[in-house]
């Protein structure tokens, strides 16, 4: 109650207080993801209650103004009054930290990371919050604001059905943001419902403007997760290979299938959480895949393709796979708390793996021959990749300094002053080299076809003479060799055509990135240079728009008789000189450059495969569908 302090009262506002003062501590940030996260929060209550097999669906609903309500048929959160708190089990789940799991031990209640912090960290976050909760025939309501009740649980009604509302603002004081997202919600409730087979998980959006609704539900849960994950993809055995089981009280389920493609596809989880560092499951997993896969290609037959023991990436090449763990206390670790830590966890899986990989592929053998077929192709193309290295290492010995001939260096060396243009063209290459600031820009020129790193093996791509001056200038290595502290350029600067050339060369180099050197991705390193469209001149002045809107404004604000201005409209970065060049696209105060990020890996990688794809059915329906999104990764 707001005036009503009791001691345990201020108890409890301390405890909010410390949440809204350093919300990054509970929510991981107070951008657009921590945003983004109190949604999760809410979410994973209403999955846990799933889990436990009281509740079939979860709604969320993005209501005008960005309040959100999420809704679920469980069996209600218990307002009975809580006997030493004194005040109703409802407000106790609702005010204090960490109270959310204390009533239920038998689901998986994340202690760690930045989920299961529980709801309170959500009403401490919140301009208001109300909670509505039909359980024993009646409603129950309370409200909050920022945290604080308004008043006690009150009934206000009676009903037949069962379930808990949540209905909250974010706090606008709080977050630098409170607009969401529909795409990222929906990928992440969609991730949710391929997690938790059979759990339906609807996402309306209700602004004006914005009204869309789509619904999640996966009989097949993993299995239906890696037919999406390989959607424009061919898989070279019929059915998704699926284990399942318990052992020492962590539950594994494992999805995997593999394709004619070179990329591993591996996503891992626990409880729940995207693991993108990894873990102890995935080293088991790995381990039991790795010795299952060995024990079947020393079979005689294989005598001739066996030159030596297969490799994990052998192994997992064109492997798309989910691994998805509930473990009852997870310890996470890592750079952003995203890696399992429990080792106890690795041998479980291992052997669990083993065993269950080698009974599939014994009662499949026509898939276990396929596969290995494909995995001992693999370990020839590792084995003449390396040779590949080694040749190139040892031409690149020859050159002085191990740096491609194109390449017009900067002069500081410390890279976190240092970027590189990679530039489409020789003339604009010349440009670029003449126009730039040479004190801590580099310039690296590239022409003609880029090779398509879906379709080519490692060895292939590392001997191509358009992509290894790339991986020479970076200096930091492709791949499972790939060191980051070694990248000699902290900005790397796409800039090519806004034509088709151009946007062809663009979204290659993205997915050779995506593909070799993804954390250059994740850490935001790479960012996409934006050429003008137009010069707009009249009299003595002179202005570049990057879009027609710009250029509308421009010609509005001048107010010039008809004729006199003269729109210069770039069909190339090669028809500017050094000057302008320097002034629109690499001037750091005025240029326009456009930093790429692929937080949601999943999705970035179907966006690629699809647009990349050869089967045109897909990719057409995949533009007619995202237009918009395919414009904005497409620059
Ligand atoms: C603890 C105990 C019980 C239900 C819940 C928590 C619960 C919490 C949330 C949060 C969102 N939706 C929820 N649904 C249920 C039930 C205990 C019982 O009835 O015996």
């Amino acid at each position: 109650m707001s005036q009503d302090y009791s001691a345990e009262n201020i108890q409890v506002l301390k405890g909010l207080e410390a949440v809204r003062k350093r919300p990054g501590m509970y929510i991981g940030s107070t951008g657009p993801e921590g945003l983004h996260h109190l949604v999760y929060e809410v979410v994973d209550n209403s999955i846990d209650e799933a889990l436990a097999g009281y509740c079939t669906t979860v709604h969320v609903v993005i209501e005008e103004g960005n309040v959100i309500r999420v809704e679920d048929n469980g069996r209600g959160i218990p307002v009975e009054m809580h006997q030493e708190e004194g005040i109703s089990a409802l407000e106790l789940v609702m005010t204090r930290l960490h109270a959310g799991g204390k009533f239920d031990k038998n689901t998986y209640k994340v202690s760690g990371g930045l989920h299961g912090v529980g709801v309170s960290v959500v009403n401490a976050l919140s301009e208001w919050l109300e909670v509505t909760v039909n359980r024993n025939n009646r409603v129950y309501y309370q409200r909050y604001l920022r945290g604080d009740p308004e008043h006690p649980v009150k009934e206000i009604g009676s009903t037949e059905s069962r379930g808990t509302t949540v209905r909250f603002k974010p706090d606008k004081e709080v977050f630098e943001t409170v607009e969401f997202s529909f795409d990222v919600l929906s990928s992440r409730l969609r991730e949710l419902a391929f997690l938790n087979r059979g759990i339906k998980i609807i996402l309306e959006d209700f602004r004006h403007g914005e009204e869309k609704r789509h619904d999640f539900f996966f009989e097949g849960g993993l299995i239906s997760f890696v037919d999406f994950l390989n959607k424009s993809k061919t898989p070279i055995h019929k059915n998704v290979i699926y284990l399942e089981g318990n052992r020492d009280h962590v539950d594994i389920q494992i999805a995997m299938q593999w394709n004619d493609s070179y990329q591993e596809n591996v996503f891992s989880f626990v409880n729940n959480i995207n693991t993108r560092e990894g873990g102890s499951h995935l080293t088991g997993w790995r381990g039991g895949l790795t010795r299952t896969i060995n024990d079947l290609a020393k079979d005689p037959r294989y005598k001739k393709l066996y030159l030596e023991p297969l490799t994990g990436e052998d192994i997992r090449e064109g492997l798309t796979a989910v691994v998805s763990v509930k473990i009852p206390e997870p310890q996470f670790e890592g750079q952003t708390k995203a890696k399992l830590g429990n080792s106890e966890v690795k041998g479980i899986v291992e052997s669990f793996v083993f065993e269950k990989t080698s009974e599939y592929f014994e009662k499949n053998p026509k898939e276990a021959e396929s596969i290995v077929q494909k995995v001992l192709m693999a370990s020839k193309a590792r084995i003449a990749a390396r040779n590949a290295r080694e040749q190139a290492r040892r031409k690149t010995a020859f050159e002085s300094n191990g740096l491609p001939g194109k390449l017009a260096d900067c002069q500081e060396k410390d890279p976190s002053k240092c970027e590189v243009y990679i530039v489409e063209g020789d003339s604009a290459g010349g440009s670029a080299k003449m126009g730039r600031d040479r004190a801590f820009q580099a310039i690296l020129p590239l022409w003609g076809k880029m090779l398509n790193v879906m379709k080519t093996r490692e060895d292939k791509v590392l001997a191509n003479d358009k992509l290894l001056p790339v991986i020479l200038t970076l200096g930091c290595g492709v791949g499972k060799s790939f060191d980051i502290s070694k990248l000699r350029y902290h900005r790397v600067i796409i800039m090519a055509d806004a034509d088709v050339d151009g946007s062809h060369i663009r979204t290659l180099l993205l997915t050779f990135f995506f593909h070799y050197m993804r954390e250059l991705l994740e850490r935001g390193h790479v960012y996409i240079a934006m050429p003008p469209l137009y010069k707009l001149s009249y009299q003595k002045l002179v202005e570049y728009a990057y879009n027609d809107e710009e250029r509308d404004t421009i010609l509005k604000k001048w107010d010039a008789p008809e004729g006199k201005v003269t729109i210069q409209r770039y069909k190339g970065l090669g028809e500017m000189n050094p000057e302008q060049l320097w002034e629109t696209t690499m001037n750091p105060q005025t240029r326009n450059i456009i930093q790429i990020r692929l937080e949601d890996v999943v999705e970035a990688d179907t966006i690629i495969t699809t647009l990349l794809s050869e089967e045109v059915g897909p990719r057409r329906e995949f533009i007619e569908k995202n237009a918009l999104k395919v414009h904005n990764l497409d620059v």
